[in-house]
């Protein structure tokens, strides 16, 4: 089963640049777009959309078989409270997807680079709709944007960070949602000592069908007025 997902992923490369799905591969670096996975961890799903069932896989974290590409990227140097990080997609393509986009780090126990990313992860980024919002795919902020980026707070200890973005699309029909995930390796400099980052979750775990977020349904008449976040509030807000 794993070997021919992986199979199928590999074959709708090509096909899908044009028209389909996207990834992450960049990091954004004081406004500068890095190399193709040259600070972010492959994965072997493409471009594909993975659907609900994920969130309750160890995968959720980093993605489809990115553990075993986590020797590949290099590690960015960038300090807390100064650089503004952040993600592009492949190709300078925009989201044409609805949906909102989520950023979290987790501190690894060592070298990012042999983190699974198993421990805590707090938010520090999102962007969703227009308030008030209107219901349609037109009022999500994040739509045709091509990359996400932010000031690193200075509120984050020094260590090696995995950072995550993660696009929930809202498009396909009632609940169901598509999820788009990618992890950058990150060693931040930083003087924080103050209080731990959070509210913090895990992945799995941290989301649940149930979530609000989840459970948005874009196909329901009249359509929303609201679209919640997924995931906890951000850090340090
Ligand atoms: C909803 O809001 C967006 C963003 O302002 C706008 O482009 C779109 O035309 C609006 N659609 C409707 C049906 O009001
Ligand atoms: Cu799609």
């Amino acid at each position: 089963m794993r070997f021919s997902t992986v199979a199928a992923g590999a074959l709708a490369l090509a096909p899908q640049l044009g028209s389909a799905h996207f990834l992450f591969p960049h990091l954004m670096l004081n406004g500068v777009r890095t190399g193709a996975f040259e600070y972010v961890r492959e994965h072997d799903y493409g471009f594909n959309p993975h659907n609900n069932d994920f969130i309750n896989h160890p995968d959720f974290r980093c993605n489809e078989g990115s553990w075993r590409h986590r020797r590949e990227p290099k590690t960015a140097q960038v300090t807390a409270g100064k650089d503004t990080v952040g993600f592009n997609l492949h190709l300078d393509f925009g989201i044409y997807h609805p949906g909102p986009v989520t950023i979290y780090l987790s501190k690894a126990p060592g070298d990012v680079r042999d983190y699974d990313g198993s421990g805590d992860w707090f938010k520090i980024y999102q962007l969703g709709t227009m308030m008030p919002w209107n219901g349609t795919d037109q009022g999500w902020l994040t739509r045709d944007k091509k990359n996400f980026q932010f000031r690193l707070p200075a509120q984050i200890p020094a260590g090696q960070y995995l950072m995550r973005i993660e696009q929930m699309s809202v498009h396909p029909p009632y609940r169901q949602k598509e999820w788009y995930i990618q992890c950058a390796h990150l060693n931040i400099a930083s003087t924080y000592t103050g209080r731990t980052p959070g509210p913090t979750i895990r992945f799995p775990g941290g989301y649940k069908i149930s979530d609000a977020a989840i459970q948005l349904d874009s196909w329901a008449k009249p359509p929303p007025n609201f679209a919640p976040m997924p995931g906890p509030p951000i850090w340090p807000n």
